[in-house]
């Protein structure tokens, strides 16, 4: 059982959390006034299609993506936050600053979901002073420049020890272990065979952490290396099968733009775990 704000999670079975975005479209002006009843209806989609946590970013971390000040991701992130109360599933956010993450806890969230694994100042102490849920992410370096020539001497040796070490800080700081999850961070400062490792090595790493994983490796570039599918929204069946392989090796929390089709792949894969009626096993 995890600890998750307002609610408990039952993560005897993998989760799948919905990723919803509120980015104005950068492109065009009418983008700006448009974002949150866009952002609201995708919410409802993602909630119809069986989402079972929503992850709410205001800042896009994608390899190359503009900073965006903390009170513009306040203004984007409030609002939608304000909306969605009592919409019947965990609220996650998707942040790395302290004070985009105070904002929101006086709104209401159940879970802070933190690509830089608590690293802004002041972030571990607001996290002990609530009872929200904590992902820690593992990250190298910031987005700008992260994907410029990645490098580990062993990236599963290296990547499970800072999970371990910020799970550590956490515990040291007051926040119970039952609220964490931890996240090799998929994509972040990471070549193909570098997520290739760390996805074989999810079972190992969920071990030297001892708290349940969350994964988010929906539509990334390491699809499209893979495929050779330049368009994300066309990894549709990529998503699904590193989404169903993560399961498979223990991941917990599924974060995903496909709510839909994640979700009935992992419906096949409880049900094959599911003991057999007929048959000994
Ligand atoms: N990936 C992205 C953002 N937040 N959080 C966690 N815990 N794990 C991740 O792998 C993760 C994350 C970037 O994902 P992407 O889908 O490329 O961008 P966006 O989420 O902005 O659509």
């Amino acid at each position: 059982m995890m600890l998750c704000g307002r609610y408990t999670l039952d993560l005897t079975r993998p989760r799948v959390m919905g990723i919803l975005n509120v980015t104005p479209d950068s492109f065009s002006d009418g983008g700006r006034f448009d974002a949150l009843p866009r952002a609201l209806a995708h919410a409802e989609q993602l909630l119809a299609e069986g989402a079972e946590l929503l992850d709410i970013g205001g800042e896009s971390t994608r390899p190359y993506a503009d900073p965006v000040s903390p009170e513009q991701e306040i203004d984007r992130v409030l609002p939608l936050l304000e909306r969605l109360q009592g919409c019947g599933v965990p609220l996650s956010l998707d942040t790395r600053r302290t004070a985009v993450m105070r904002a929101a806890l006086d709104v209401g969230i159940d879970l802070v979901n933190d690509v830089s694994a608590l690293e802004d100042e002041g972030a571990f102490a607001l996290m002990a002073a609530h009872d929200v849920g904590v992902c820690l992410m593992h990250k190298q370096g910031n987005p700008g420049s992260m994907q410029q020539d990645p490098r580990y001497r062993d990236v599963v040796a290296e990547v499970g020890a800072y999970l371990q070490r910020r799970v550590e800080l956490c515990l040291a700081a007051g926040i119970r272990r039952e609220r964490l999850l931890v996240d090799p961070g998929f994509g972040f400062g990471k070549t193909l065979e570098h997520n290739l490792d760390l996805l074989r090595a999810l079972p190992e790493l969920e071990g030297q952490a001892g708290v349940p994983l969350l994964v988010g490796m929906s539509r990334k570039t390491m699809l499209g290396a893979i495929t050779g599918e330049q368009i994300p929204a066309e990894r549709l069946g990529a998503s699904v099968a590193v989404a169903l392989e993560a399961a498979r090796r223990g991941a917990a929390v599924i974060r995903v733009h496909d709510v839909k089709a994640t979700r009935q792949a992992l419906q096949v894969l409880v049900a094959l775990d599911q003991n057999s009626s007929s048959r000994e096993n």
